[in-house]
């Protein structure tokens, strides 16, 4: 819109001017028409009695000159005459004509006119022209004739003209400013075809390409302009979003209020260690790598459920321990679950029931009413630990991912004014897969106590939307991004999840060199080896079966790499009591056996398979030593490794290969996007990859690091931290206007 009225408004200036100058131009030409009638009317008017006239004037017959001007302004456009003599006094004129036209105020004795005459004059309301004619005897002056000529049908014709002209130029500017506005939209939508034809071509022809694409470098304009508005933008607003920035925007928005974290996850799990000891353990999941530095940040309560073997040995009486060990920052409360509720909560409703439901990855959700029973039961204790936590009526509780649908709507009933911002970490289904959910009306009425809502992108925030549209009596304000239910609003917003920046693993890590000759020396490898790495949960929604395949096909379409490539799994056994992961971490251990037993020669084993939950130092060292990552997960809400791997490599090398079917791949687009199910594809990518030139690879890193650098935890937290304040600030004002004025003052007093 804004750019229609852009190009409109100095379009129909220019319309305007342009009537302007073409109505004074016509009335020009119209007045010089309207002389040269004038002078002929005058001419003729008098010719035809020139010579009675002529006798007349010169015997100053005024008797009989008086009939000889009725007959002239007979005519129905002269309204006057008069004979003037050749002294120019007045001898005859016809009635009624005004003193000012007389012969003596028109003419000089000698008979030169006395002014200029135009058609400014006016008898009554009419416009009038003065003539004068001069009247010869032989060839002497006899005298003249003036006449007032009536100009009125001068003035109705030029005023019709001006409506003419201006007629015709309204028309052609309505005319202009729908063609412009056609246009426009033609070319825009031409335009925005071909943008994200060149988009598509950039990022899916990369795959199997070496060199970069023809559009590569528009497509990196485009990167950089979107980069630097971006930047501009946390320029105007305070700055790059950091940990210092999101204290600022806490106390500034939240005066005196703690933030309360609910997860599953405990962010440090004690462990006892078989000498009897006691070891701090950091778990592999993505929930606990994106908030644990927020938590540092925000300082506050976590609570989780105390898995760890020594958890129990290590709390106080209130289940509080204060994190990380030896820094402080925040406490740890932890819930103990019931080996049952454990069970039905934990391993059935949420890990057998909602995670295969969200993913599109072929397994089946199983869906037991006793798991239900239990995953109610286990929300309901963790909506009582909050609100144990909590020192006021409205904190600031962020409660995390599926195992806690029920969770928001519980702290509401409780605490009505809190502000409960909610993140689903995995993908949202369509609302005909939650279909198949007994329970999908409970989840969402239970998501819904939630101020904000938020997921990774906007396709996830769409299905919620359509979800709640299908199953629930509420009103969805699209545009706003909201669903408001028995008249309280939950904002739905996609915010996309992120790594901290700077980041301390990358930070805390050693040299890449060292990196690269530390790990090659572990696992055996030359100095000039080729090195791919994967770090993942064992689960089977990250495509690790698929990923050993493309590197088998790798190995047959690339002989040479034989003896030289070796692929690095770090891999975390996770779920293990669920039958499917057991599955999954067998025929794993069997595919490694196949490919190797294949392709070994020597010392040489294509892939090495280390199983373990690696400590953070440690998966940065893989991430630095490596010429190439590969996440090929089958369905992920975002695959923080990835936004971990372009965190590591601050030389700027490494090639990521990324799948299409993460969050992670909408943002990082300068990765090799691949389908990790298309194996010709996959092993294409990851040959372009290690062959790829420095340069090329630097100048994918650079932007990649930039964009992670941008969008960092700081600002996923800050953004939804800063809607929950506007959805609080609304939600008073709303108060406010249906208490009316009297009760304003009560608000006042209770919100302080
Ligand atoms: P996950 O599926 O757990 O989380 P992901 O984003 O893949 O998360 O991150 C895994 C984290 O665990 C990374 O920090 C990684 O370094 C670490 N990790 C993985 N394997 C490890 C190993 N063997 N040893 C040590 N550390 C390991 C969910 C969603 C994701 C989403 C995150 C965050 O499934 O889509 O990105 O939450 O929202």
């Amino acid at each position: 819109m804004r750019a229609h009225v852009r190009v409109l408004v100095p379009l129909l200036a220019v319309l305007a001017l342009l009537a302007f100058a073409a109505t004074s131009l016509l009335n020009r030409a119209a007045r010089s028409w309207f002389e040269r009638d004038v002078a002929t009317r005058a001419r003729l008017a008098v010719s035809g009695a020139r010579e009675a006239l002529a006798s007349r004037l010169a015997t100053e017959d005024r008797g009989r000159l008086g009939p000889l001007l009725d007959a002239i302004v007979r005519d129905e456009h002269i309204l006057g005459a008069a004979a003037c003599g050749p002294g120019g006094a007045t001898l005859a004129q016809t009635r009624g004509l005004p003193a000012s036209f007389a012969c003596d105020a028109v003419l000089h004795r000698d008979g030169r006119h006395r002014r200029d005459f135009d058609f400014s004059d006016v008898v009554g309301e009419r416009a009038v022209r003065v003539s004068v004619v001069p009247v010869r005897n032989e060839d002497e002056q006899a005298g003249s004739v003036v006449l007032v000529h009536d100009m009125s049908y001068a003035a109705r014709r030029e005023a019709s003209m001006r409506r003419l002209t201006l007629a015709v130029f309204g028309i052609v500017a309505v005319l202009a400013a729908f063609l412009t506005v056609l246009s426009q939209r033609v070319s825009w939508r031409w335009w925005t075809h071909e943008l994200r034809r060149v988009l598509i071509l950039s990022t899916g022809a990369r795959a199997s390409r070496s060199s970069r694409g023809p559009f590569q470098p528009l497509l990196a304009d485009v990167r950089r302009m979107a980069s630097e508005l971006v930047a501009e933008e946390s320029r105007a607003s305070g700055g790059p979003w950091s940990a210092a920035r999101l204290q600022r925007m806490l106390q500034r928005s939240f005066v005196g209020e703690g933030v309360v974290v609910v997860a599953n996850r405990e962010p440090y799990l004690h462990q006892r260690r078989p000498d009897g000891g006691v070891e701090v353990m950091r778990p592999s999941s993505g929930l606990v790598t994106a908030l644990e530095p927020v938590m540092r940040a925000c300082s506050g309560t976590w609570i989780a459920h105390g898995s760890g073997s020594a958890d129990r040995d290590t709390v106080d009486r209130n289940d509080h321990v204060t994190v990380p060990p030896g820094e402080d920052s925040y406490t740890l409360r932890r819930v103990w679950l019931s080996e049952d509720e454990e069970r039905g909560y934990y391993y059935g409703l949420a890990n057998e029931g909602l995670w295969p439901l969200c993913h599109a990855a072929h397994a089946r959700p199983t869906f037991r009413a006793s798991d239900w029973r239990e995953y109610r039961r286990v929300n309901e204790r963790f909506a009582d630990a909050v609100c144990q936590e909590v020192s006021g009526p409205d904190p600031i509780v962020l409660v995390q991912d599926y195992h806690f649908a029920l969770v928001p709507a519980l702290i509401r009933a409780r605490l009505p004014r809190a502000n409960v911002i909610t993140f689903w970490h995995i993908p949202w289904p369509t609302a005909e897969q939650l279909g198949t959910c007994p329970f999908a009306k409970e989840l969402l009425t239970g998501l819904l106590g939630s101020s904000v809502l938020g997921f990774h992108t906007q396709l996830h925030c769409n299905n919620f939307l359509e979800s709640v549209d299908r199953f629930l009596e509420a009103r969805i304000d699209r545009e706003g991004q909201a669903v408001v239910v028995g008249g309280r609003e939950s904002l739905v917003r996609s915010y996309p999840i992120s790594i901290d920046w700077p980041n301390r693993a990358a930070e805390s890590a050693p040299p890449v060199e060292e990196c690269r000759r530390s790990v090659l020396a572990e696992l055996g490898l030359r100095p000039d080896a080729l090195l791919g790495v994967g770090v993942d949960r064992l689960d089977y929604t990250k495509g690790i079966e698929e990923r050993l395949l493309a590197v088998e096909r790798l190995l047959e379409r690339s002989p040479r790499l034989r003896g030289r490539f070796t692929f690095v799994q770090l891999a975390a056994p996770s779920r293990s009591l669920i039958e499917r992961y057991r599955q999954l971490d067998q025929g794993v251990e069997a595919l490694v056996a196949r490919i190797n037993g294949r392709f070994a020669s020597g010392a040489w084993r294509p892939i090495a398979l280390l199983r373990g939950n690696h400590a953070p130092e440690a998966v940065f060292r893989f991430l630095r030593a490596a010429d190439v990552c590969y996440v090929s997960s089958l369905h992920d809400g975002m695959n923080l490794v990835a936004k971990e791997f372009v965190a590591a490599r601050d030389d700027e090398r490494g090639v990521l290969v990324l799948s299409r079917f993460t969050g992670a791949a909408r943002e990082l687009t300068e990765a090799l996007i691949v389908n990790p199910y298309d194996l010709e594809e996959a092993s294409a990518a990851l040959a372009t990859a290690v062959t790829m030139p420095a340069q090329e690879q630097e100048e994918r890193m650079r932007a990649m690091r930039g964009h992670v650098a941008e969008f960092n935890v700081y600002r996923w937290a800050g953004r939804m931290l800063a809607d929950a304040a506007r959805v609080r600030q609304r939600g008073r004002l709303s108060d406010r206007l249906s208490m009316g004025p009297r009760s304003v003052e009560s608000v006042e007093e209770v919100h302080g």
